[in-house]
C-alpha cells in the first residue's frame, strides 16, 4: 500500500469511499501539479517523421497530440523540438557503407544507433505534426544539425560538450522546472530528461503524452536509469490543467 502507483490509489481511495472509510473531500485537486513560471513543457520531435507515414514511425506516436495539446494549457513556459538532420548525416545507416538501419556503429563519441535516413532539415518529414496546437510555444530549438554528431537530448548534442543553448535559455526566463513529452520516450524524451537533470532542473516525464521506440530494450533500461537519475514518471492526468 505504500508504494502503490497513483492510479492504485486513485482504485483503492475509491473503493474505500464507498465503503464509508472516507476520503478527505478535495485530496486529489489538492496532489495535482500546477505549474507555475518557473515551470516549462518541452514538447519533444512531434513530427511527421515519427509518425505513421514517415521515415521512422513511433508506434502510437500521432496520439499523442490531443493529449500535449490540452496540456499545453496548464503552462506558461511551452518549448518545442524538432529532430532537423542534414541530408547524409552521421547518424543515418545509408551515410556508413554495409549498415543498416537499427544496427549500431562507433563514433568518436561512443556508439551510436544508425536510423534511417529521417526528419531532413526542411523537408515535410521533419516538419511538426499539423494537428500539434502549441500557439503559446516560445521557442523552437532544433537539434541534430551538425553533420558529424547526433543529438537526442534537447540540451546537449550526443559528444556530451556541444551544448544546444537551452538550459542557460531556461534559466535566463527563471525556469527551474521541465516536463518532458513527445517523441519518442526511449530515446529523445529520455536524453532530453536526463539532461535537464544534469543541468541542475527538476524533471518529470509525462508518459502517455509520450510514446517509445523500444529497440531491444530501450524503453524499460530509459525508465529505469530515469528513475536513477531522479525524473519523476507522471501521467497527463497529475497536472490541473
Ligand atoms: C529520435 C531516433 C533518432 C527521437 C531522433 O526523437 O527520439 N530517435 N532521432
Ligand atoms: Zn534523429
Amino acid at each position: 500500500m505504500m508504494f502503490m502507483h497513483r492510479r492504485d490509489f486513485v482504485r483503492h481511495a475509491g473503493f474505500a469511499g464507498l465503503m464509508g472509510i472516507g476520503v478527505v473531500p478535495g485530496a486529489f485537486a489538492a496532489a495535482a501539479i500546477k505549474p507555475d513560471a518557473k515551470s516549462a513543457l518541452i514538447v519533444v520531435d512531434v513530427q511527421n517523421c515519427f509518425v505513421d507515414g514517415g521515415t521512422l514511425p513511433v508506434k502510437g506516436g500521432a496520439d499523442v497530440v490531443p493529449v500535449i495539446n490540452k496540456l499545453s494549457a496548464a503552462f506558461e513556459n511551452v518549448v518545442v523540438t524538432q529532430d532537423w538532420h542534414t541530408p547524409g548525416h552521421v547518424s543515418f545507416a545509408s551515410a556508413h557503407s554495409g549498415k543498416k538501419p537499427f544496427e549500431t556503429t562507433k563514433l568518436g563519441y561512443g556508439t551510436q544507433v544508425l536510423w534511417p535516413d529521417h526528419c531532413v532539415q526542411g523537408s515535410e518529414d521533419a516538419a511538426l505534426l499539423k494537428g500539434l496546437a502549441l500557439p503559446k510555444a516560445q521557442l523552437i530549438i532544433r537539434k541534430g544539425y551538425h553533420q558529424g554528431t547526433d543529438s537526442y537530448s534537447a540540451f546537449m548534442e550526443a559528444d556530451g560538450k556541444t551544448s544546444t543553448g537551452l538550459a542557460a535559455y531556461l534559466k535566463a526566463h527563471g525556469v527551474d522546472t521541465v516536463y518532458v513529452c513527445g517523441l519518442a520516450t526511449d530515446f529523445c524524451v529520455a536524453w532530453t530528461a536526463l539532461d535537464a537533470r544534469k543541468a541542475g532542473f527538476k524533471a518529470s516525464v509525462i508518459e502517455d503524452a509520450s510514446r517509445g521506440i523500444d529497440l531491444n530494450g530501450s524503453l524499460k533500461a530509459a525508465w529505469e536509469k530515469m528513475a536513477k537519475a531522479g525524473v519523476k514518471r507522471i501521467q497527463s492526468g497529475d497536472i490541473a490543467v
